[in-house]
């Protein structure tokens, strides 16, 4: 732990390629992200192991391609790969590796008091093992890079706190090993609920199902329109900003994180007016992000092997971090024969 002195704080996230990416994983983490660059040292993955805790809804061929598409909503959402680490989790075996030694580190009861494992427990078909440890492959993300901070949603904070919790028990097991992550919030657009059921968080698993559940990245422009128009708010017609339902606090939420202003500067400029002035203008800050997105999405994707490249420098970077802590744990576990 002693180099950490000396370096840049250093950032890791990711993002399960589970489904196709929408406006609330921009919001609440690709956004944040691209404005880290300069300040941290980065390290973006493609959580790809954690897409198989739900075997069910991840067919192989989907899986494979879904993670090239998140790795290119990265870039195109301006994550620069010469700024950042950019890589797939399961091509950089140390995170399973990892994963299950703080699976063995990890009490039982932490585990089944995660609300995302319940939630999604309560869904799933036929419950995983891994749906259960998830957080302890988590752990393993970012303990692996000494992340100072992880920009999440609010979604993710209890996994985050988990991860602290593992560490420090595994330090206290086994002497100091791993520095203790801090999660990193936006103060808006942390949690975007899904525009059909404002009370429940907009997810890329619903959305798979749903239509009118969530704002794809890269839908169509009239379906992101449609989708907003459309949008589950109340039986009132006019906004009392002191009232207003879930529904339309989400509309404002996504307005104000896209805009930077808080939710009461944006809801005062519509105080009285009807809704569909609200809608149209989410609508419209909303294409207006997503348009340049898509573009530079297109771009990517046409420029054959240039993903392929950005991925295998990536993950030869993520190795030459990752592994190096993963050797101090297995010997402070005493895992192996060298001291
Ligand atoms: N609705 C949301 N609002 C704000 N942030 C969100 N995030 C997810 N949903 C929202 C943030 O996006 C990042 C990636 O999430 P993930 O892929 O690790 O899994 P998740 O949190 O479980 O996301 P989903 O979209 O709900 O996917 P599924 O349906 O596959 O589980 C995280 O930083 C998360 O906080």
């Amino acid at each position: 732990m002693t180099e950490s002195n000396h370096r840049k704080p250093r950032v890791l996230s990711g993002v399960q390629p589970s489904g196709a990416l929408h406006i609330g994983n921009y919001l609440g983490a690709l956004l944040q992200w691209k404005d880290l660059q300069d300040t941290y040292e980065n390290f973006f993955c493609v959580v790809d192991l954690h897409a198989l805790t739900v075997p069910e809804n991840v067919k192989p061929a989907v899986l494979r391609e879904k993670t090239l598409e998140v790795a290119a909503l990265y870039l195109a959402s301006g994550i620069d790969p010469k700024r950042s680490t950019v890589f797939v989790q399961s091509e950089v075996s140390a995170h399973a590796e990892l994963a299950w030694v703080l699976t063995c580190a990890s009490p039982l009861g932490w585990l089944n008091r995660m609300t995302q494992f319940k939630s999604k427990s309560e869904s799933a078909h036929t419950v995983g093992a891994g749906l259960l440890t998830y957080p302890a492959l988590m752990a393993a993300d970012i303990l692996l890079y000494e992340a100072d901070q992880v920009p999440v949603g609010a979604d993710q904070k209890q996994h985050i706190e988990f991860a602290r919790d593992v560490a420090a028990r595994f330090n206290e097991l086994y002497g100091p090993t791993f520095k203790l992550p801090n999660p990193m919030i936006p103060p808006t657009g942390a949690r975007i609920m899904g525009l059909d059921a404002p009370e429940q968080k907009m997810s890329k698993s619903t959305g798979e199902k749903a239509p009118g559940h969530a704002i794809g990245l890269l839908d169509a422009p009239n379906a992101v329109k449609k989708a907003i128009m459309r949008a589950v708010t109340d039986t009132g017609s006019e906004l009392v900003w002191a009232e207003a339902s879930p529904g339309l606090k989400n509309l404002v939420s996504i307005y104000a994180a896209i805009s930077g202003e808080t939710p009461d500067v944006v809801a005062a400029r519509y105080e009285g007016r009807g809704y569909g002035y609200l809608k149209k203008d989410v609508a419209e800050a909303v294409e207006g992000t997503l348009a340049p997105l898509r573009a530079r999405y297109a771009e990517i994707r046409g420029d054959v092997g240039y993903l392929d490249s950005v991925l295998d420098a990536g993950a030869e970077r993520a190795r030459a971090v990752a592994d190096p802590v993963l050797a101090r744990a297995k010997i402070a576990a005493g895992l192996g024969r060298t001291r």
